[in-house]
């Protein structure tokens, strides 16, 4: 039976990606992991929430009273939106070491209700939301994130998605400073971005950082280790109240992901390339994308 988990304590932070219908979502997250998760077919579906962590295990779906069921890739259309609260996929991605990424559908799809993903908002620690560049930040982005608690929308970050939709400096620069005022105080961080170019800048890393992705992840690194700080920090809480309880094992690594990785850091020798899990990586470039040395 799956409960709503609020405590952070011994798991890895949750982090979903949201926003509007085809804001960048679902290619945040394969630009994140460096594969796609899903067959391409399916992006057109509509998909209750993806949950994704480490791992090889089998996909399988969560009902409403936490029933699970196995799930093939190739059928994710038969999955039953209405009666599927999570749909559960892993992959060995050097992301997903750190922490779980969460694909929520659009919010204001009017193929489905909101039901199917505000169920899934209390599992959550912090979002990526989407917003269209040439739309950006709708009243109906700013109604759902009015309700979000704001110990999560500290943690999270606005990305401004598609901004190479934007053709001048005098727009882009308007579109960001209006976002900013409209937001203020109600996410972490603000990040112009255009998710296509990062994609394609493979391992030209001034192309990445030109692309607005750079800026973007070295805060979701630190995001993240801010994350993973409170969650270590009550485990050291429970262990002084229980004096002959041994510390626990840590369960969050404090390895940084290769494709994502602190740019200050000393850099270190270059890590084996992730071993091949089967997964299609059609146009997202493997192995590092920031420079570390
Ligand atoms: N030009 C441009 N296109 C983008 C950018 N980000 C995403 N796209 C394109 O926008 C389309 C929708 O992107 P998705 O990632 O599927 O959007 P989504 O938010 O997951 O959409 P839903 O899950 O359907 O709500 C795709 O064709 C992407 O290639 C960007 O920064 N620039
Ligand atoms: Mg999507």
């Amino acid at each position: 039976m799956m409960t709503a988990d609020t405590s952070l304590r011994g798991r890895k932070p949750r982090v979903a990606l949201m926003g509007e219908f085809s804001a960048g979502k679902s290619t945040l997250s394969n630009l994140l992991m460096g594969a796609r998760p899903l067959p391409e077919k399916v992006t057109a579906t509509r998909l209750s929430p993806v949950w994704i962590s480490y791992g090889d295990d089998a996909p399988y779906r969560v009902d409403m009273d936490g029933t699970t069921e196995p799930v093939s890739l190739e059928q994710l259309e038969g999955i039953p939106v209405d009666e599927t609260r999570v749909i559960r996929l892993f992959m060995q991605s050097d992301i997903l070491q750190v922490c779980d990424l969460i694909d929520f559908p659009g919010i204001s799809d009017p193929n489905m209700a909101s039901t199917v993903w505000e169920r899934m908002l209390s599992e959550v620690d912090a979002v990526i939301w989407c917003t269209h560049a040439t739309q950006a930040w709708r009243q109906s982005e700013a109604a759902v994130w009015e309700t979000m608690p704001q110990a999560v929308r500290d943690n999270s970050i606005l990305l401004i998605t598609r901004y190479d939709k934007l053709i001048n400096d005098r727009d882009r620069l308007r579109v960001l400073k209006r976002v900013k005022r409209e937001t203020a105080g109600q996410f972490g961080a603000v990040f112009p971005v255009s998710l296509l170019q990062a994609i394609q800048a493979g391992e030209d890393y001034e192309l990445w950082d030109a692309s607005g992705a750079g800026p973007f992840t070295q805060h979701l690194i630190d995001s993240i280790e801010t994350l993973q700080d409170l969650s270590s920090r009550t485990d050291e809480a429970l262990y002084n109240y229980a004096d002959d309880t041994p510390i626990p094992a840590p369960v969050v690594t404090p390895v940084m992901p290769r494709r994502v990785q602190r740019q200050t850091d000393t850099p270190r020798p270059a890590r084996p390339a992730t071993p091949d899990d089967g997964n299609p990586t059609p146009d997202a470039p493997s192995g590092q994308i920031i420079r570390t040395s």
